[in-house]
């Protein structure tokens, strides 16, 4: 019997959001085709399977996999920062800003209130605040401080179980307190990437946020070629950040099914549980593969390159931004489905048949001493640090994204609401989008993007919409 699985994004009739599996099977002359309909992918994962215990040393469960041949350089944090960056409120880490406690408030050294920072997506930032943000990376970068904390991710960063989105979301608190330090205006944090935009696009990859404008494009090698992170010298010496879209076909964005799914679900286990337990773990909980750690993950495997391992991601600053994804919804989770006092007490149970002990809840985080892995689920960090700004949506009354790089979809037939979807680069593909303003630059023409096509007629109606973004009111 011959069995292959392919994928079916445009066929027969379905549009680009319906997510068909189709299975064909050859039993003696004939062929049988199985289709599967569903919303949470577009290629299909299947269920993981827990880690045999005889390979624990060899996995991500034992070992923090670095190359043999990598150059350790110590990823200290000076006295300074030993002293503010596990800070979980505003007084405590005034005197990193230099600033004064004043009546319980933290002033800067221009006057001005320190405020929680406030994280956006990147294409919901105005053009000149983005340059702002960029312009700070490039000055940490430049300072070598981007590579010293990145090399804290590199050498000490934690997956496959319940640390993982506490560990990240304490790397990220600490990597927005030095970029917000490099910006005129420290109100803004870390912005982040909310690849659901790019879910819908025939080609992900050739969404406006891979364009010069947000992250760069690559060369024909993979190297980033252009952009703010253009000449990225990586943490291993190569002269440019590398991406290999199409490398791992197990690689896409998430998408607004699988963030709903997570961000309503009643099961810490989908949030927090181990995505690696050994076979000798008892189980309550399938290793679904909508699970966020796996969702994460594929949006690693689709930009692939540096991003596709742990010790080489943080090179990329795609990777950052794509946690800020990662923790946003973590904390749309807890705002659903957890109290005040839940979310900082409940967490998966230490069991060592399950899972390595750097991932129990009193296990300090490594290299981000003196904090615990449950000292990161405390309300401080949205109560004080940041807080984000509310996701981009339109409806049909108002079919208004507040971004020229954005536009609002509205599927035929009401398959789904309308939703935000980015706008694509040059030369990017857009069939099945023709009739939409999906192109950034020109139009969509044979189902490409063609910067010198003149605006067709039915453009005028979005013009009063797509100009405009909604200034940074705090
Ligand atoms: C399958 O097709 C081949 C070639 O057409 C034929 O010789 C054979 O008898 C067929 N087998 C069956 C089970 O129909
Ligand atoms: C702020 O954090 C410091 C250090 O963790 C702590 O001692 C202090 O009580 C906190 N202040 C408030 C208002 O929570
Ligand atoms: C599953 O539940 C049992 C019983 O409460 C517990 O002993 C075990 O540690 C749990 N496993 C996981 C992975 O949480
Ligand atoms: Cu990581």
């Amino acid at each position: 019997m011959h069995r292959f699985v392919f994928l079916c994004l445009i066929c027969l009739g379905t549009t680009v959001d319906a997510y068909v599996t189709v299975t064909k099977y050859t039993i003696g002359n004939k062929t049988y085709y199985e289709k599967f309909e569903q919303p949470w992918f577009r290629h299909m994962h299947y269920d993981h399977d827990p880690v045999e215990a005889s390979e624990k040393e060899e996995s991500a469960f034992g070992k923090h996999y670095v190359p043999e041949d990598d150059v350790f350089i110590a990823p200290d944090w000076t006295a300074h920062e030993m002293k503010y960056m596990s800070c979980l409120n505003r007084t405590c880490v005034c005197g990193y800003f230099k600033g004064n406690v004043k009546n319980g408030e933290c002033y800067l050294p221009s006057g001005q209130l320190l405020k929680r920072a406030v994280r956006r997506e990147l294409r919901s930032l105005r053009d000149e605040d983005r340059r702002m943000i960029e312009d700070a990376w490039n000055a940490m970068k430049k300072s070598g401080l981007y590579n010293k904390i990145g090399r804290v991710h590199k050498y000490s960063g934690v997956h496959s179980g319940p640390a993982f989105t506490l560990w990240h979301r304490e790397f990220l608190k600490r990597l927005e307190l030095a970029l917000r330090d490099h910006m005129r205006n420290p109100d803004f944090g870390l912005p982040f990437w909310d690849s659901t935009l790019d879910s819908l696009l025939p080609e992900p990859k050739d969404s406006i946020i891979f364009s010069e404008l947000f992250l760069g494009e690559v060369d024909d090698k993979g190297m980033v070629k252009n952009g703010p992170y253009h000449n990225w010298e990586t943490m291993e010496g190569r002269a440019q950040i590398f991406r290999n879209f199409g490398e791992d076909e197990s690689g896409e964005m998430l998408n607004d099914a699988r963030v709903d799914w997570l961000i309503n679900n009643p099961d810490i286990n989908m949030i927090l549980g181990a995505t690696m337990p050994l076979t000798t773990c008892p189980m309550n909980h399938t290793l679904d593969a909508r699970m966020l750690e796996f969702s994460h993950d594929y949006v690693h495997f689709f930009v692939n390159g540096d991003m596709s391992k742990s010790y080489s991601s943080s090179n990329d600053v795609c990777f950052v931004y794509h946690h800020g994804m990662i923790d946003w919804i973590f904390e749309n989770w807890r705002q659903n489905m957890q109290s005040r006092e839940e979310r900082e007490k409940d967490y998966p149970k230490s069991d060592e048949r399950c899972f390595p002990f750097w991932h129990n809840g009193d296990n300090s985080m490594p290299l981000l001493q003196p904090l615990k892995n449950k000292d990161a689920l405390s309300n401080g960090y949205t109560d004080f640090m940041y807080e984000y700004y509310p996701r981009s949506t339109c409806s049909k009354e108002k079919p208004d994204c507040h971004s020229p790089y954005l536009f609002c979809y509205i599927p035929p037939n009401d398959e789904h609401p309308p939703s935000c979807v980015s706008k694509v680069r040059r030369n990017g593909v857009c069939k099945g989008f023709e009739d939409w303003p999906i192109c950034y630059w020109g139009q969509c023409v044979n189902g490409k993007c063609d910067e010198n096509a003149k605006p067709k007629k039915n453009a005028a109606q979005f013009e009063k919409f797509e100009k405009r973004i909604v200034p940074f009111i705090m």
